[in-house]
């Protein structure tokens, strides 16, 4: 089969602070990257891809190049710039003129509540390990119901806890910091998953037309032989940066074998999980209503049995063959020779895809429908005549929509794809030579450029045909 449905989305993603630039316009509120990338001064964020002042032009992209969907997301403290208490009617009038643009250009808005951007107030506060934030949240989610829900027709509650939980809390490259502390990392993806079901809970309860979803990034672990030492490993990665959020996310609780490997991994790393009984019911209202989950796929992990103190090297200036990822109690990821890998270390593995959206169907049959909401190709493109020949990243797309129509034919409901990103923007932890965009901008003037991929995945767009 190589035919998509004919309501298939063939969309693109953003996010706000990678993407919007304009920090000091209206009364915008820190969140917690401003100062923390400013001090460390590797890139400067205040200028973005400038979607801020160019969403139109971006949009008219969108509708030119046939790309029918976009996410997008609202920067929490453009609307609440302390995160809770008193809006600004400027941020509030910012989101409304985009999601106009959007639906005027023809472009479904699939629009985020949080995308890595907590509040610079809350996150001092504690963030997702503190209760006030949860409330903040839910205050924030509502408002924006309020306000768009009359043409927002979709709504995504979190942008992958795992990826803020594991950068804030194992990996440390995500403010504040803090590396190997697995027992705050499990908490705090609790607590967002709890928060998700507030705010779930709120949009159903006010009976609005649209629907919602979450977003996980959702990777496949394979163990690196067929050992059962090795296997284990991977299991136990998998439960913990995948199935514990699924689980949440569709059965409300964590079922014997994920609390199981969760246990044991809290006691290797001395550690609990504080959980409420109100929170479950919370978790199984929410599981039950869910409309749609949205994967982010862009690579899955080969891991090894490993004994030993976490260590962890993140790669972030692509330099192939500089990652080193290993979690005590968990595993290591290591390097199959027979897959190749992008210059930040990332498996290409389509095949990982395709195994996941099937783990979906057959481990949660409740689920209703499934759009891959990113997935894409890092590359150190360069402009050259105003022409970007980026065939890596139209060779990487094919495969993994190929992987997506095998699921289908293995009978996924998956109902749409978004290529991270619509144009380049900045990578929260590898700043801006590492371009996803399909379209390429010339960060010194703002101008973009399409490049080839673009011209490649609007004619898949127009005939639905992947050849
Ligand atoms: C996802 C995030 C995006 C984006 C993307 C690419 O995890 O949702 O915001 O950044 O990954 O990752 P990176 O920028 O680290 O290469």
């Amino acid at each position: 089969m190589n035919k998509f449905p004919e309501h298939f989305v063939f969309g693109a993603a953003t996010a706000a602070f990678q993407a919007e630039g304009a920090l000091l316009e209206g009364n915008r509120g820190k969140n917690y990257w401003d100062d923390y990338l400013k001090e460390q001064g590797m890139f400067d964020p205040s200028l973005a891809s400038d979607f801020y002042h160019k969403y139109p032009e971006d949009l008219e992209l969108c509708r030119t190049f046939g790309i029918n969907g976009l996410r997008i997301s609202i920067a929490w403290s453009r609307i609440f710039p302390s995160g809770v208490g008193k809006f600004d009617p400027s941020g509030v009038q910012f989101y409304h003129k985009l999601i106009d643009e959007c639906i005027a250009n023809g472009v479904e808005p699939f629009v985020t509540l949080h995308h890595f951007d907590t509040p610079l107030s809350l996150f001092e506060k504690g963030d997702w390990l503190s209760q006030k934030t949860i409330i903040a949240y839910v205050d924030f989610a509502e408002f924006c119901f309020k306000e768009y829900g009359n043409k927002v027709n979709y709504w995504i509650t979190f942008n992958e806890p795992w990826s803020v939980v594991a950068g804030q809390y194992i990996i440390g490259h995500f403010p504040p910091n803090i590396k190997y502390d697995l027992p705050k990392a499990i908490q705090a993806m609790h607590n967002m998953m709890v928060a998700h079901a507030k705010v779930v809970e709120k949009y159903k309860k006010a009976e609005y037309l649209g629907e919602i979803g979450i977003v996980h990034i959702l990777e496949s672990k394979y163990g690196i032989t067929n050992h059962l030492e090795d296997t284990r490993s991977a299991r136990k990665e998998h439960i913990l940066a995948n199935q514990f959020l699924l689980d949440a996310t569709y059965r409300g609780h964590y079922a014997e074998d994920t609390l199981e490997n969760i246990e044991e991994i809290l006691r290797e790393n001395k550690g609990v999980l504080k959980t409420t009984r109100e929170e479950f019911e919370m978790l199984a209202y929410a599981a039950d209503q869910i409309d749609f989950i949205g994967v982010n796929y862009y690579a899955s992990h080969f891991v090894k049995a490993y004994i030993g103190e976490s260590t962890i090297h993140h790669n972030g200036t692509g330099e192939k063959g500089s990652s080193r990822f290993a979690l005590k109690g968990v595993g290591e990821r290591v390097n199959n020779p027979e897959v190749p890998t992008t210059d930040w270390d990332w498996p290409i593995y389509p095949q990982g895809l395709e195994d996941m959206l099937v783990f979906i169907k057959e481990r949660y049959p409740n689920y209703k429908k499934i759009y891959v909401t990113e997935n894409g190709m890092g590359e150190k493109d360069v402009l050259c005549d105003k022409q970007v020949q980026d065939d890596s990243r139209i060779a990487y797309i094919f495969v993994h929509l190929k992987a997506i129509l095998k699921a289908i034919e293995r009978g996924v409901n998956v109902e749409g794809y978004f290529v991270w990103s619509l144009m380049d923007v900045f990578s929260w932890t590898n700043g801006y030579k590492k371009r996803y965009g399909l379209f390429y901008v010339d960060f010194k003037n703002q101008n973009r450029y399409a490049k080839k991929s673009a011209y490649w995945y609007k004619k898949i767009s127009n005939s639905k045909l992947l050849e």
